[in-house]
């Protein structure tokens, strides 16, 4: 069970932050209520709240879940790829100090983003991407494995981040999509397997009683109820188009 999150309300400057995508400039306002309906469904999936304020001078951290990588025993603060977003670490190691004692980070040369590390009971699963190195991803799997976690190590092929194309939902179940439905590392689940049109689906979290989902990917909607899991729909367009997904607003511990 998770007890607590942590978010972080965009800022004006969210508008100038990094994206690949062409999906136009976002709405402050409509991203403002989007982001304030994530909170609620958090809240409504019972765990307390940490809301940190915006930072203007980092455009992406809203982001949150690419600065630290979060379980019940131990936190990693990360050292994120983008140098716009490095600085970001800087605030959440702060807050991470009122919660954990055993706080580890992963240094310089290694880069690592938490959009890159999944979780699925007690092994991770690390994917090098732009973001994250092979150093980075070598830090993290010493860490995982000296705190009694399997951890391995994904090169990615497309995907932006790892966890952009894949969830873990418990139950030994995967949602999978693109480059990771028929990956041998991920053989041994069980999967639900999201088609390339419905691929921002992918990206859903598991949250106590709750999967999380973005609003219009029906078809994955359909699959999870029809495996017991109830979901929560939200709209998520104008974090789309900054390249976020719903991981990426929150830290779930
Ligand atoms: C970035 O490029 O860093 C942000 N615009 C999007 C980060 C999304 N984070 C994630 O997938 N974990």
């Amino acid at each position: 069970m998770f007890k607590h999150v942590i978010v972080k309300t965009p800022g004006r400057s969210y508008v100038n932050g990094l994206t690949t995508s062409d999906l136009g400039a976002p709405d402050y306002e409509t991203l403002l209520e989007q982001h304030a309906a994530y909170v609620e469904a958090l809240k409504a999936c019972g765990v307390s709240v940490t809301h940190l304020p915006a930072s203007e001078e980092f455009p992406d951290s809203t982001f949150v879940e690419d600065t630290a990588v979060l379980t019940q025993e131990f936190a990693i603060v990360t050292n994120p790829g983008a140098d716009s977003r490095n600085g970001e670490i800087k605030e959440m190691e702060l807050v991470l100090k009122d919660f954990y004692k055993r706080l580890y980070s992963i240094k310089a040369p290694g880069t690592l983003d938490g959009g890159d590390v999944l979780q699925a009971d007690d092994h991770f699963y690390i994917g090098i991407s732009d973001r994250t190195n092979e150093e980075g991803a070598r830090q993290f799997k010493e860490i995982a494995e000296a705190e009694g976690y399997q951890a391995t190590i994904v090169p990615l092929q497309k995907f932006f981040h790892l966890k952009t194309g894949i969830a873990y939902l418990g139950n030994n179940l995967m949602v999978v999509a693109g480059e990771f439905i028929d990956h041998p590392d991920f053989e041994k689940y069980d999967k639900l397997t999201v088609p390339a049109e419905d691929e921002y689906s992918a990206n859903c979290i598991l949250v106590n009683d709750y999967v999380i989902i973005p609003k219009g990917y029906e078809e994955t909607k359909r699959k999870m109820n029809q495996a017991g899991y109830q979901t929560i729909e939200l709209e998520m367009s104008e974090f789309q188009k900054q390249d976020g997904g719903l991981s990426c607003l929150s830290l779930r511990f």
